[in-house]
């Protein structure tokens, strides 16, 4: 009987030095609501990330949801549909029209050739995702923001550690959104974070992450409660502090995959993108069936017979979701459709064995014609 592997595993530091970070706790009896933890964990990061500045959220979902807020966005927002379905729905709970533009083949980010013409007067802003780490056409996304006055949020759930030209990642655009949720590759069990120039954006999230109480006696906007806890700071205190190591361990099952898999006729695996530090958060393998001799669906279905549980992130696409009722036409992003039905993000964690990837490539490599 051998053990399921599942598509990732949270990575976590020694129970003794979380404990030793959370003791203090039971002294200050100080929870929530901006302690030190906060505090310490925003500084943290600010460094880690070298960016001019970070506020702590709750989740990644509701630093998308927060800045579009905060930004006071009006009319339509143009995104992308493969994505996991909290940029969409950022847009749309913010009382907004998501306008869905097509993914570029090789990397799954915003096709740039296709974003122009989809720009209307309504247009308000541009919500790109760095999907699986992969990092967006930056320069022209800011060349068209610029060219018609728009606001660009990057979706940076996947990107934590990243830089790009030697530039941490959260410097582009004029808010970026990570999330440190427990699957990904750095996490404070559950967290997300904001970076942005200035400080206006910094004041306006951190009432909004409070219910909008501006003073004591003052509430100025109608905001959320998102306030990061305490015990999640604790966690991404000791996480960042393992951060590098992880990434490295990550890379050598990347590389294990790349070696297996990049030479198949019919399979099209993750690459390295050119002046990108990468954090392989994901590993995505697009399968052609004609190509390849079997399509995703009975390559995910093997192995899950075999224990092994590979995801089909993204599908389906976020514009074809039944909660928008048919709204959204597919037919608008083909590249995307093609990609979300052929996709598989293969399990990848710091602690997989390469004995376990290379099983998972036997596996997968067994239907091949
Ligand atoms: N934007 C993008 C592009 C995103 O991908 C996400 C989240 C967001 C925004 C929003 O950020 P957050 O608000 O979540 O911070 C997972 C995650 O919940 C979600 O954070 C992530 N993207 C999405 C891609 O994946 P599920 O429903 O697939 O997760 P689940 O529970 O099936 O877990 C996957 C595997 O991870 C499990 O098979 C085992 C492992 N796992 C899971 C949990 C919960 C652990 O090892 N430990 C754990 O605690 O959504």
């Amino acid at each position: 009987m051998t053990n399921k592997i599942l598509v990732t595993r949270s990575s976590m530091p020694d129970f003794d030095e979380y404990i030793d970070e959370i003791k203090g706790m039971w002294d200050n009896c100080w929870l929530t609501n901006m302690g030190p933890k906060h505090k310490e964990f925003q500084a943290m990061l600010k460094d880690y990330m070298d960016v001019e500045n970070i506020e702590l959220l709750t989740n990644g979902h509701m630093a998308l949801e927060l800045t579009m807020q905060a930004m006071n966005l009006q009319g339509e927002v143009i995104t992308t549909p493969f994505t996991f379905a909290s940029t969409t729905h950022a847009i749309v709970r913010n009382g907004l029209e998501p306008v869905f533009c097509d993914i570029d083949p090789d990397t799954y980010t915003m096709d740039v050739n296709k974003l122009e013409k989809l720009i209307t007067d309504r247009t308000s802003a541009i919500v790109p995702v760095h999907v699986y780490g992969n990092i967006c056409n930056i320069e022209e996304i800011d060349r068209l923001a610029k060219k018609y006055n728009l606001k660009v949020i990057y979706d940076a759930a996947h990107t934590f550690g990243e830089t790009y030209k030697g530039v941490g990642i959260g410097n582009f655009g004029d808010a970026s959104c990570f999330s440190f949720h427990a699957t990904k590759v750095f996490n404070s069990i559950e967290g997300g974070a904001v970076s942005f120039k200035g400080e206006r954006l910094g004041k306006i999230l951190y009432d909004l992450k409070n219910f909008g109480i501006h003073g004591p006696e003052e509430v100025s906007s109608v905001g959320a409660n998102a306030k990061m806890n305490e015990f999640c700071a604790a966690m991404g205190i000791c996480n960042l502090r393992h951060l590098d190591e992880e990434i490295a361990k990550r890379k050598t099952v990347v590389d294990r995959y790349i070696d297996r898999l990049s030479d198949v006729a019919g399979i099209t695996v993750w690459k390295p993108q050119k002046d990108v530090k990468p954090n392989y958060a994901y590993f995505p393998a697009v399968f052609e069936p004609g190509e390849f001799g079997a399509s995703r669906e009975e390559v995910f279905a093997k192995l899950a017979d075999n224990g092994i549980g590979a995801r089909k992130y993204f599908y389906p696409l976020t514009n074809t979701f039944s909660a928008f009722n048919g709204k959204y036409s597919v037919d608008k992003t083909p590249v995307a459709l093609h990609i979300s039905k052929r996709v598989l993000t293969l399990p990848l964690y710091s602690d997989l064995k390469l004995e376990e990837v290379d099983r998972i490539c036997d596996i997968i490599l067994s239907m091949k014609n």
